[in-house]
């Protein structure tokens, strides 16, 4: 059912606290933690605790819990002290999605180009 946790998600897993992650920010509905690949001084990747499979099927799903992964954001950016910062939802394997459960990655601390590869 959408919105329940799945066994083979790593997301998931995170959330429940049965693999270890660099947490920054937690709320009730969502969670943010360090990427383990960073890409930027600050890279740090925000997820709703509920399992979406990617940002469109949370969008569709649970717009309000999108809109509060889409604050924390704003939180981390804060929180990082990041004055220019770039949100990215990567959605479908073509676009570089790699970990099927919705998260946004909050990316700063560097100069950033446009347009990304
Ligand atoms: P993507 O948008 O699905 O490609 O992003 C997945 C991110 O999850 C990617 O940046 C990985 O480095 C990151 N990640 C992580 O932080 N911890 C993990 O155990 C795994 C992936 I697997």
């Amino acid at each position: 059912m959408a919105g329940e946790p799945q066994d083979d998600c790593l997301f998931c897993k995170i959330v429940e606290g049965s693999v270890p992650a660099t947490v920054v920010r937690e709320t009730e509905t969502t969670v943010a933690f360090r990427d383990i690949n960073p890409q930027a001084p600050t890279h740090v990747l925000v997820i709703p605790k509920a399992h979406y499979r990617n940002a469109a099927v949370l969008a569709d799903e649970a717009p309000d819990l999108a809109a509060d992964v889409l604050r924390e954001t704003r939180a981390v950016a804060d929180q990082e002290k990041l004055e220019s910062y770039r949100t990215v939802f990567n959605t479908g394997s073509g676009a570089g999605q790699t970990v099927w459960h919705a998260h946004a990655h909050v990316l700063g601390g560097r100069g950033l180009e446009w347009p990304p590869g």
